[in-house]
């Protein structure tokens, strides 16, 4: 009974529930589609990275003697979306008895996927996507009956529950968390090591000319594409990782550096969350370093906690949430995102530098997304519809599930407080100390209403005084909200008139 295995551009994964039932007769569609490539407008390394690695992947299971039905981007007219592509498919091989999907990344999608049940006259079989650790009857239950949802705990579990740095019940080295060793400077006498960069070979080559028609007005240059697009590169990346980068990447992991989009960050959430690398294979490298003495526990377990804590805990939190999670705005952030978000160009040299990354490598780190874009977003009141598909286009690693939660809920606090438990809000103070951006600014980040003032400082009360209802509550923000009282009248009056021209004249800034 031949099946029609549809992969989706974010499932590129040998292990892939859905391919896991592959029999010789099965037909396996992949499809460049305009929906998918269009819902958002994609950075060009974003399309590049998904039209080439699924055209690689592709290649990798017809040499292993599996049919393919593989449409490229423009060749079939009128073919515009997954369902089109899979009746498309079912038109041409009417011998398919049934379509297997693996369940996809993004609500939207999936509502799209539900309703192929009553579109197609075929029984269709979603399968659960076991390239996650925690699957999502698994955080339902965990989340079942508690108040709050914090990571923690739920990272707790994902190590009893994978082994993951544990000694039997205990947690290696006796701390669940070495957080606190996490926060050091960049020293000026360190040189970073750059992550491998891969030539385009012929097919990403012309995925590049595609995307160069194509998508010309979409952020990013087609030319400087650089990262892995198969398996075997991307498991060479993260290697490459380990051995040179990981030793150093828990201390540094919050540090920001003038010209350095990456520090010692391991880039692979491009690779993982494409499919291109396996979670589970990962934490087993940073794990057998650590053993054998190459890493120490803090870089160990920061890099684990992302996966198994905080990467599987947002997925969960996604699906859990949906569709609701969307539309929620607690701080009632309207303001119309500005132009240096797509151009870069802003005197704030800490935002041209965010910026800049994502515009070279469709790349920024976790730091500069969430203290920079994400932080002056928050102050600014930027809207979060706006916000969120910034995200969600500009980032190679980015979909729903993942980019939704880290920036509506981390970044932007809309969720009031589901996943974080304070605003990550922020003046000039905590970027100076974490980066050498303001000693290289137009902007004097020790001020705070004077004409060359660091835009931070002003909009970091203003957020404070304006979202007052909302926050004071707050035992985490007690501190900050004592400081602003503490102002006199006429400190406080400036300071907010500072702020109201700043957003009255943030395309200036
Ligand atoms: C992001 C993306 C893009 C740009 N293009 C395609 C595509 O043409 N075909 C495809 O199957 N998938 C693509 N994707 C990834 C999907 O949007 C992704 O599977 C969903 O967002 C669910 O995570
Ligand atoms: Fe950013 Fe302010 Fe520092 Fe300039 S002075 S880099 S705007 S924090």
């Amino acid at each position: 009974m031949p099946k029609l295995i549809v992969v989706l551009g974010d499932q590129l994964s040998p292990a892939l529930a859905s391919l896991q039932q592959l029999q010789p007769e099965d037909l396996i569609l992949l499809a460049e589609v305009t929906s998918e490539a269009s819902y958002v407008r994609h950075h060009k390394h974003k399309i590049i990275l998904l039209f080439s690695a699924m055209r690689h992947f592709a290649a990798t299971l017809q040499q292993l003697g599996y049919q393919l039905c593989y449409i490229r981007y423009g060749s079939v007219p009128h073919l515009n979306t997954m369902t089109d592509a899979v009746q498309f498919a079912l038109a041409q091989h009417t011998d398919l008895t049934s379509v297997v999907i693996t369940e996809c990344g993004e609500y939207r999608l999936q509502q799209e996927i539900l309703s192929w049940q009553h579109q197609l006259s075929l029984p269709v079989h979603i399968l659960s996507d076991d390239r996650f650790i925690c699957d999502l009857p698994r955080f339902s239950r965990w989340a079942k009956g508690k108040k709050q949802l914090r990571m923690e705990y739920f990272y707790r579990e994902m190590r009893r529950y994978t082994g993951l740095l544990m000694q039997a019940e205990t947690p290696e080295g006796g701390k669940w968390n070495y957080d606190a060793d996490n926060r050091k400077t960049w020293p000026d006498k360190l040189q970073p090591t750059a992550p491998l960069s891969f030539p385009p070979d012929d097919i990403t080559a012309d995925v590049i000319a595609l995307v160069q028609q194509h998508f010309a007005d979409n952020m990013g240059r087609a030319e400087n594409f650089h990262y892995a697009v198969c398996g075997k590169d991307a498991r060479q990346a993260f290697l490459h990782f380990v051995q040179h980068q990981l030793p150093q990447f828990g201390d540094y992991q919050d540090a920001m550096r003038l010209g350095q989009p990456f520090l010692q960050h391991s880039i692979c959430s491009i690779y993982l969350n494409c499919g291109l690398l396996d979670v589970r294979w990962m934490c087993n490298k940073v794990q057998q370093a650590y053993q054998q003495g190459l890493v120490p526990l803090n870089a160990a377990e920061g890099f684990i906690r992302q996966l198994i804590g905080w990467r599987e805990y947002v997925r969960g939190l996604y699906w859990l949430l949906m569709p609701n999670y969307k539309q929620r705005n607690t701080l009632e952030a309207t303001r119309a995102l500005p132009g240096f978000y797509w151009h870069g160009q802003t005197k704030m040299r800490c935002m041209q530098q965010a910026v800049q990354s994502t515009i070279e490598h469709a790349y920024s780190h976790h730091i500069q997304r969430l203290m920079i874009t994400g932080n002056f977003a928050l102050l600014a009141g930027l809207s979060v519809e706006q916000v969120t598909d910034w995200y969600l286009a500009v980032y190679a690693d980015a979909y729903e599930w993942v980019e939704l939660p880290n920036t509506l809920g981390m970044a932007l606090f809309a969720d009031g407080g589901v996943l974080a438990s304070k605003p990550y809000a922020a003046s000039g103070a905590y970027i100076n100390r974490m980066s050498n951006y303001c000693k290289h600014c137009a902007y004097n980040v020790k001020r705070t209403t004077e004409a060359d003032a660091c835009p931070f400082n002003a909009l970091y009360w203003d957020f404070l005084q304006r979202n007052q209802a909302v926050l004071a509550q707050n035992p985490r923000l007690t501190l900050a909200y004592t400081n602003w009282h503490k102002r006199s009248d006429t400190d406080k009056a400036a300071i907010l008139a500072k702020a109201a021209d700043t957003l009255i004249k943030l395309e200036q800034l």
